[in-house]
């Protein structure tokens, strides 16, 4: 995109979550749910085809300006980012990096539009980190594949129009090679829901079970159109979705800081503002540092994500270190506002909840040092 479009379409997210979303954040605490006029506007504005591009009715945009908005988004309720986080994400993008000509054609265009939700369903009931190890059965029956097994934990089930879903179509495989991934819509027969998960926080947000039962999926609905290639679409996903999410991550680290810095200034103790105080001062500065430098590796790994680099270690740091400082980010910033801190009424205590999540989806911190490490250990030689 041209720098003064995106300029444009940057200032017009920025407002709309100062604006719009941050004055609703209660109410999505509330009620459990974003309402349906917010995500009216969201797909209004083109949210929903960020990532699509442009020939397929999207906005087209590159790992560099995809965490610019995600930084907006991070600075509020992160219950908004999940409504359209797997569309523009997770759910979308095998198609995008490796779907044929006309499965993107098929599909794209009614994401971009915002009339259908894209989920990924890869996590099971036992494939969780081990993401290798899906049991989900994919049989070849003629020109089509029979899905039987059950995903688990899967945001936006209930609200997809269909699921990119990872499944074992070479039973004779064992591990990677025998993954595919489908595109399954989510109303086809045998297709059902568990009842929603119910969290330690993100309110707003929907996962739950997704349970197929001999559900009839043509072959030319494999992404890429040669099977045992799912994993690996999979894996470079989730690379650009780590990426996706630090930015997310580095936008709630500002906001954290703006929160603490501002009850720091309003708060007083002893007879001065609290933030007069030294030991205050050290967690603010401590937050601050940690909010500037999860911005800089997210945005180094979007960098080398543009010049069409393999960015898995990068996109694995980013991950790790930005999930890890919002963390201990937010973990000061209920310190800062001490017994308020505590309080529900007060945001940061929703915040702390809700940044939880972050260390462990898409990845967990240990798998993330997992992957840092063995690239380095496999450079100098060593089999792991
Ligand atoms: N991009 C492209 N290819 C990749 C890749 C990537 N980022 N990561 C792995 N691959 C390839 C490997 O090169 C290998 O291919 P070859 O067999 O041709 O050499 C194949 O995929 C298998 O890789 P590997 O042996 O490293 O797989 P492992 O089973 O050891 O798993 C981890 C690797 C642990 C990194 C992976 O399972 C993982 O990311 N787990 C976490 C899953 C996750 O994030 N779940 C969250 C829920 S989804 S929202």
């Amino acid at each position: 995109m041209d720098v003064e479009t995106f300029a444009l379409l940057k200032e017009t997210i920025r407002r709309f979550v100062d604006e719009r979303l941050i004055p609703a954040e209660d109410r999505v605490e509330h009620e459990d749910a974003v309402p349906e006029e917010i995500i009216q506007e969201m797909k209004d504005m083109g949210i929903f085809g960020l990532t699509v591009p442009e020939e397929f009715g999207g906005l087209g945009l590159n790992m560099s300006e995809e965490i610019e908005v995600l930084f907006e988004f991070g600075r509020t309720s992160l219950a908004y980012r999940s409504v359209f986080g797997t569309t523009i994400g997770i759910g979308s993008q095998g198609i995008v990096m490796d779907g044929t000509e006309q499965q993107k054609a098929d599909w794209l265009p009614r994401l971009a539009s915002g009339e259908m939700i894209a989920s990924f369903a890869l996590t099971e009931p036992g494939a969780g980190s081990d993401a290798a190890s899906v049991a989900t059965s994919a049989t070849k029956d003629g020109d089509n594949y029979r899905l039987n097994g059950t995903k688990r934990y899967i945001t936006n089930a209930p609200r997809a129009g269909f699921f990119t879903v990872m499944a074992r179509s070479e039973p004779d495989v064992p591990g990677a090679a025998g993954i595919s991934a489908f595109i399954v819509p989510a109303d086809s027969p045998g297709l059902s829901f568990g009842k929603l998960d119910k969290k330690m926080g993100q309110k707003g947000t929907m996962t739950c079970d997704v349970i197929f039962d001999d559900v009839i999926v043509p072959a030319a609905n494999i992404i890429g159109g040669v099977p045992g290639r799912g994993f690996k679409t999979a894996m470079k996903v989730l690379d650009r979705g780590r990426i996706h999410m630090s930015a997310l991550a580095s936008g709630m680290c500002h906001r954290l800081v703006q929160e603490s810095v501002q009850y720091a200034v309003e708060r007083k103790q002893f007879g001065q503002a609290i933030g007069a105080f030294q030991l205050v001062q050290g967690l603010i500065a401590d937050s601050q540092v940690d909010t500037h430098t999860s911005w800089l590796v997210t945005k180094d790994a979007a960098r080398r994500f543009d010049l069409g680099e393999r960015v898995s270690t990068d996109a694995s740091i980013a991950k790790y270190y930005t999930t890890e400082a919002v963390g201990r980010v937010a973990d000061r910033a209920v310190q800062i506002h001490g017994g308020a801190g505590y309080m529900a009424e007060y945001k940061v205590e929703r915040f702390y909840r809700d940044v939880r999540l972050l260390r462990i989806y898409e990845g967990t911190s240990q798998i993330q040092q997992t992957i840092i490490a063995k690239s380095l250990l496999r450079d100098a030689g060593l089999k792991v």
